[in-house]
């Protein structure tokens, strides 16, 4: 699998290009993108140490870590988002992860069935989940669930070392037996290889079912994180990804996610037509900046591509 990965990561960039345009169309015909909004509900002062991360509390990103977001702050953004033309909302925490019974957890389980009442798809993204958790979080209605392996099983441990590669497995594990779509990809840029890239990439084609969407970050190298002299990645390799992604992966949504503010228009047409079709919309990340709405807007609109269409019935975006 890796090598057959390999050959068709390597090939020419127009060869590569065209054979992951047919798999999009044939598999994608629609020309939509999908826009999801992301809130950051919990930020900051996280135990992990995740060298990318500005929300670790192990770096001094000059990040403030702050509490758990009321209810109805939560419900005013996620209707704002869908007021915008958003039709996934992601609200991520800065924890390790949660288990059943813990008191921030019940608050987040209230959340959830509140924003799920909105017709959007509902995505989080809390850290690890045990079985329970995951099953609670299905019953609250989230349709998916965010983890990233971020990159290989190989050079992870260089990336953090404060939990291991299995534990994100078995969490991916948890929140499919709970019957929730997986959001997993990981980060561009962290100083790993192309085999690494491809690597994670096979790791993710051994899930059963594959991952619903699968988000492609280039790292944000963010002051006072280690990685923060990283050099940005080049936007072909960045092409290249997205291109094996879409064939390796051709029914899922293939996010171009953290870093777009870098990418030129061009670099951004480039990765739609590569196989991308979905991002993150709304000018902030969770504590990094997007680019504004109205110029994803109008670059959507120049290339022919029309935002994913609002679900016609709340129901239909429960049973994604
Ligand atoms: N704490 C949870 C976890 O680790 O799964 C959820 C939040 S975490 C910020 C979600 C993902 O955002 C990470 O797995 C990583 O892929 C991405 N991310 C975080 N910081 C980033 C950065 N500086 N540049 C690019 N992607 C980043
Ligand atoms: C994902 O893969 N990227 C999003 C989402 N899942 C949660 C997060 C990007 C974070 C970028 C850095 C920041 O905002 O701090
Ligand atoms: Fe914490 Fe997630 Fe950031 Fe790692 S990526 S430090 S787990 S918020």
């Amino acid at each position: 699998m890796l090598s057959r990965l390999r050959s068709l990561h390597d090939q020419p960039l127009f060869d590569l290009l065209a054979q992951a345009r047919a798999t999009h169309r044939e598999h994608w015909p629609e020309q939509e993108v999908q826009l999801c909004t992301l809130l950051s509900i919990k930020t900051g002062g996280c135990s992990e140490d995740c060298s990318y991360c500005a929300q670790s509390a192990r770096h001094d990103a000059g990040v403030r870590a702050a509490r758990l977001m009321e209810r109805d702050e939560v419900m005013a953004a996620a209707e704002r988002a869908r007021a915008n033309g958003s039709t996934r909302f992601c609200m991520g925490a800065a924890w390790k992860g949660v288990r059943e019974g813990d008191r921030r957890f019940e608050q987040v389980l209230d959340i959830v069935r509140d924003v799920s009442s909105l017709g959007m798809e509902v995505c989080v993204t809390l850290g690890q989940l045990t079985p329970g958790a995951a099953r609670q979080l299905k019953e609250a209605g989230v349709t998916a669930y965010n983890h990233n392996l971020d990159t290989s099983p190989e050079y992870y441990p260089e990336i953090v070392s404060t939990h291991t590669y299995q534990d994100r497995l078995d969490t991916i594990q948890a929140v499919q037996q709970a019957g929730m779509s997986v959001c997993c990809g990981g980060i561009l840029g962290l100083g790993e290889s192309v085999d690494d890239r491809l690597r994670m990439l096979e790791v993710l084609c051994s899930f059963d079912p594959p991952p619903e969407s699968v988000p492609i970050n280039a790292l944000m190298a963010m002051p006072g994180t280690p990685l923060e002299g990283q050099a940005p990645v080049d936007v072909f390799e960045l092409v290249r990804m997205i291109a094996v992604t879409r064939i390796a992966l051709p029914r899922a949504k293939v996010r171009l996610s953290a870093g777009r503010l870098r990418l030129s228009r061009e670099a951004q047409a480039l990765c739609f037509f590569a196989g991308a079709n979905s991002i993150f919309y709304g000018d902030k990340l969770l504590t990094a900046q997007n680019p504004a709405a109205a110029a994803d807007q109008s670059l959507l609109a120049e290339l022919g591509l029309r935002p994913q269409a609002p679900f016609a019935d709340p129901a239909l975006a429960a049973a994604r």
